[in-house]
């Protein structure tokens, strides 16, 4: 019997196990949208395309599963390239499914015809444009098998309305046949025996734990890697979690907003492990600067990510995990007698890292009549949800407040837009987080101006029953930008003061979600434990003080131990 491109669609999207779809109908999908009510796959319609691949994002990024997201062709798939650009710079599987105008009047500009495939060609992994509803399931399991692995990315699968329309038979392929892609997870012996010997000789061992940690599962490994060899260790923002924010190795997140002890550790080690970690700009500041004495080890599945940025002594490409595996079972092995044999002494180094965290770079005074101090909204609501929280960020001076108090000691609990650093991302993210954990509290640490990115969302969190808790921290400015104008530009400030924006308290209830406000710091505690005694969406609206800044901070461009440190 044939069916379908629409039901073939749909029937892989179970095959594979799929249980939501984010999206937005229009036009050239609604023989899709007719089908998907008759299917067990949930669909949450969210207020704009670009919610609907963070939320798809950071729904992977919670459950380690694919996300997928469904949208139009012409501005619906146009409005999903921030999303999908985000999700490729954090290496996130997701499958998005865009439509597209008929093949027949492809390249003729037709009626909400937009080229989806060029113009996201260097923001996936891979896309497809399907001409044949006889190969519609092998793309789909490919698109799948694609996402997910190797390098985690976005695919894009852009679906002609003819294609959708036309019938074929359904024959869904077991397996993958690829033979061009063969990402190897095998990291090879000798190099891990290599890296082995390096670490035994190091007196001055870091190691950096990158987003690859989390994504490949390895965090439990990492621990015990670095337990054994009693190495400190600091990760990079997409690594936050990837191991215990309250270990005594812990030395903080690394680069331009790290902790003292982390910058001036990874500057002066004698060998950098790296793990699943690609050498940002905003992790290694000054590149000819960066660890200058040190050995560099470089853990990560995708060859062309190693020696990209930084010369690197061992290569090991492979799965983290399985590369850790590997590294501990050499420590098993050799560890009493040349680890314990005094091969790995680095006690004067761990008694340096003692005195550079005397430092105390994370630190505010909260007066007690004063405005209320940001990073102290940060600090309760991790003491009142005793990190047990999901937190998403928006992006800027609140991202950073939310990585640097917030002790994430749990892979997965921390998502944020990283990469393309993009405004917008955290209220569809955390809707994203609460439906792949409906019992977990997610709470989007939010900025005034980035809130307003998407804060639409409030209906979709409303509409479903997602009881997500927004924290704006409101400076009345776009924060970070400001900080740049106070710190380099002699206090110039312009195009950042956010007057004219809305009363978050009103408009949070304007979408029937509960809206609250703290204003001053005796305020804080008592309006963020009614937030989270509420069960349904809440905002608060922290009147924060304005012109506070991040610190530590290191200047674009200048080497990492150069820190303003207040
Ligand atoms: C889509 C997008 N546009 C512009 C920027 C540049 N940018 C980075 S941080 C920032 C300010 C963010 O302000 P707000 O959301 O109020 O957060 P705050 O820094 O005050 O915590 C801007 C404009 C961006 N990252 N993303």
């Amino acid at each position: 019997m044939e069916s379908s491109g629409a039901e073939i669609l749909l029937e892989s999207l179970m095959r594979e196990g799929v249980e939501v779809i984010f999206g937005y109908p229009g036009g050239v999908i609604t023989d899709i949208y007719d089908k998907l009510p008759s299917t067990k796959i949930r669909h949450v319609l969210v207020r704009h395309e670009q919610a609907a691949v963070h939320a798809a994002d950071s729904y992977a990024r919670a459950s380690g599963k694919v996300g997928v997201v469904l949208v139009t062709s012409g501005p619906g798939a146009t409005n999903t390239v921030t999303g999908i650009a985000s999700a490729y710079m954090d290496s996130v599987p997701l499958v998005v499914l865009t439509g597209q105008v008929p093949t027949g009047v492809i390249g003729n500009d037709a009626f909400q015809e937009v080229d989806i495939v060029g113009i996201t060609r260097s923001c996936t992994k891979h896309n497809y444009l399907v001409k044949e509803t006889e190969k519609l399931a092998a793309i789909i399991k490919e698109a799948f098998h694609l996402a997910s692995f190797g390098r985690p990315g976005p695919i894009l699968v852009d679906l002609p309305k003819d294609v959708i329309a036309r019938k074929a038979e359904f024959r869904y392929p077991r397996k993958v046949k690829m033979r061009s892609y063969k990402p190897t997870y095998e990291a090879h012996p000798k190099q891990i025996r290599k890296a082995f010997e390096l670490m035994l000789q190091a007196k001055k061992p870091v190691i950096l734990a990158g987003g690859g940690v989390i994504s490949s599962g390895a965090h439990r490994e990492l621990k015990t890697l670095a337990e054994k060899m009693r190495f400190p260790v600091t990760t990079t923002l997409m690594g936050l979690g990837g191991f215990p924010g309250t270990h005594e190795l812990w030395l903080g997140m690394l680069g331009m907003h790290g902790t003292y002890q982390a910058n001036m550790a990874v500057a002066a080690c004698d060998l950098l492990i790296a793990i699943g970690a690609r050498f940002d700009d905003r992790v290694t500041g000054k590149l000819d600067e960066f660890c200058p004495d040190a050995k560099l080890i470089h853990i990560d599945i995708d060859p062309t990510s190693i020696k990209k940025n930084v010369d690197i002594h061992v290569p090991i490409v492979g799965d983290c995990r399985n590369a850790l595996v590997k590294l501990l079972n050499l420590t098993a092995k050799e560890f009493k007698d040349r680890v314990r044999g005094g091969a790995s002494d680095h006690r004067a180094w761990l008694r340096q890292i003692k005195a550079w965290r005397e430092t105390y770079s994370l630190k505010y005074d909260q007066a007690k009549d004063g405005p209320i101090k940001p990073q102290y909204v940060v600090e309760e609501i991790y003491r009142l949800t005793k990190g047990n929280a999901i937190i998403t960020t928006e992006v800027g001076q609140n991202q950073m407040w939310a990585a640097q108090y917030y002790h994430f000691t749990k892979p997965r609990t921390f998502i944020t837009s990283g990469g393309l650093g993009c405004m917008g991302f955290g209220l569809p993210a955390a809707l994203g987080a609460q439906i792949a954990h409906p019992k977990k509290l997610v709470i989007d640490i939010a900025g005034d101006g980035s809130i307003q990115m998407n804060i639409q969302e409030l209906a979709t969190a409303v509409e479903n029953k997602l009881p997500v808790k927004v924290a704006i921290l409101n400076n009345q400015y776009l924060g970070m930008v400001r900080q740049f104008q106070e710190i380099f530009y002699n206090k110039r400030y312009f195009a950042t003061s956010l007057t004219g924006a809305p009363d978050f308290v009103k408009l949070s209830e304007a979408y029937g979600a509960v809206g609250l406000r703290a204003e001053k710091p005796s305020e804080v505690t008592p309006v963020l434990e009614e937030a989270l005694r509420i069960k349904r969406p809440v905002l608060i609206d922290f009147r924060v003080e304005q012109e506070e800044c991040v610190y530590p901070m290191v200047p674009a461009g200048a080497p990492i131990t150069n820190m303003l440190l207040a």
